[in-house]
């Protein structure tokens, strides 16, 4: 009999935005993320906002996670709440980390610019990779519990 598994409890899409080739970074996130039992569908480097929305059409998944390591996070994530809206995922959490900014800028106000872009959670690049797993599981069972009475009353 097979072992009771949560390896699909959490599904999310990883990827490094637009004309981005940075490949460290990705690969650890989703060697650390998939250690810890989450499903990763790992796009890889350079991917446009569309194919991040598809791939998580496609699987169905919970979260996108969008790296930005060469500075021009700002132009890359712009209007990906919206395009998500318009493709009907009117409920995927979304995370951006990274060098999201070219130079040096207070972290408190990157943040601040890109949770008003529509990003639930906006990490810096000294982010602890444990910490980033437990908002990851918290945010996506809050987001099924929210999504909970909606569902019943359909
Ligand atoms: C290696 C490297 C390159 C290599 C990349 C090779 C490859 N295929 O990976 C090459 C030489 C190709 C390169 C090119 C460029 N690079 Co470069 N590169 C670096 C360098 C030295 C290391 C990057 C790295 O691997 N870091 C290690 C990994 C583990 O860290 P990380 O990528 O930051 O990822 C971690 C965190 O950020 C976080 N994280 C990342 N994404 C996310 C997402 C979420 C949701 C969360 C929670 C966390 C998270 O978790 C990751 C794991 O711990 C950095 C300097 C540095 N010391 O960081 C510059 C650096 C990133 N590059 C930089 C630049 C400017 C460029 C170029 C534009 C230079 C140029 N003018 O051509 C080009 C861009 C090319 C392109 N199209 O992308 C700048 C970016 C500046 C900025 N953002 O302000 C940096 C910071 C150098 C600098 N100090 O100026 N680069």
């Amino acid at each position: 009999m097979k072992s009771m598994s949560n390896k699909h409890e959490y599904k999310v899409v990883l990827g490094v935005i637009g004309s981005d080739c940075h490949a460290v970074g990705n690969k650890i996130l989703a060697s650390v993320l998939g250690q810890a039992g989450i499903d990763v569908i790992n796009l890889g480097v350079m991917v446009s906002q569309d194919e991040f929305i598809d791939a998580a059409i496609e699987t169905g998944a919970d979260a996108i996670l969008v790296s930005s390591i060469y500075g021009h996070g700002e132009i890359d994530c712009h209007g990906l709440r919206g395009r998500c809206f318009e493709r009907g995922l009117d409920d995927v959490l979304l995370y951006v980390g990274g060098n999201l900014v070219i130079g040096k800028s207070d972290f408190q106000d990157i943040e601040t610019l890109f949770l008003k872009m529509g990003f639930d959670r906006v990490c810096s690049p000294r982010v602890d990779l444990h910490d980033l797993v437990k908002w990851l599981k918290d945010d996506i069972i809050e987001q099924r519990f929210a999504r909970e009475p909606l569902t019943k009353s359909a």
